[in-house]
């Protein structure tokens, strides 16, 4: 049978992966059985050191690799916002701490409303670079969703930046879509699916 391991502690991440996954496995009859770092004893988590989204995804699909030897996905994404120079980017989950550790989507999604307090330029991108290893191939993927970051949250799907992160050809937020819309239009569905 075989097995690959979604690696990564974001559980959001993990339903939108995993539900993505399944579905393909069962459209094209192919039997492979998901993990996730569920299904393992806690280890502690790589140091993401990179300076692009596709440095850590790599270095966290690696890790992993090592860790479990089996065949990994993993991704590292993040907001970048065009008023900010592309901040938060690669530190959209610590955004709004000072000490490198993850901060709460909360903290995170206030921090980012409190910076663009007046500006009125409010586009900005979800960035996704995707992983896959499994000893001997590497395969990466980077895409991108854009929308506007909203004043105000709306929505109460999804996780992260979501609720503040409006899309105008659909008009509503990514909060706001249903788990398969959001992986129809977002920048983890599209990165996944071209690896
Ligand atoms: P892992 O490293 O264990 O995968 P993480 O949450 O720390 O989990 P990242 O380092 O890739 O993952 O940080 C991604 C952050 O970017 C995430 O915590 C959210 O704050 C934000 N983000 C990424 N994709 C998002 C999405 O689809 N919707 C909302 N926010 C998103």
């Amino acid at each position: 049978m075989n097995k690959v391991l979604i690696a990564t502690s974001n559980q959001g991440k993990i339903k939108e992966l995993k539900r993505i996954l399944n579905e393909y496995t069962t459209n094209n009859h192919i039997d492979l059985t998901i993990l996730t770092l569920n299904d393992f004893p806690k280890i502690s988590e790589p140091i993401e050191n990179g300076t692009t989204f596709e440095e850590n995804a790599i270095i966290k699909t690696k890790y992993y690799f090592n860790a479990f030897k089996l065949p990994v996905i993993c991704d590292d994404s993040g907001l970048e916002v065009y008023a900010l120079d592309k901040k938060p980017g690669i530190y959209s989950a610590r955004y709004a701490t000072i000490d490198g550790k993850d901060a709460s989507s909360l903290e995170n999604r206030k921090k980012l409303l409190r910076e663009l307090k007046g500006i009125t330029k409010r586009e900005a991108r979800f960035c996704c670079a995707m992983a896959y290893f499994d000893g001997n191939n590497l395969l990466t993927a980077l895409r991108y969703t854009e929308g506007i970051i909203l004043e105000e949250e709306i929505g109460t799907n999804g996780f992260g930046y979501d609720p503040i992160f409006y899309l105008p050809e659909y008009g509503c937020t990514t909060a706001q879509l249903s788990p398969e819309q959001k992986n129809e239009v977002s920048h983890r569905g599209k990165a996944l699916c071209a690896i």
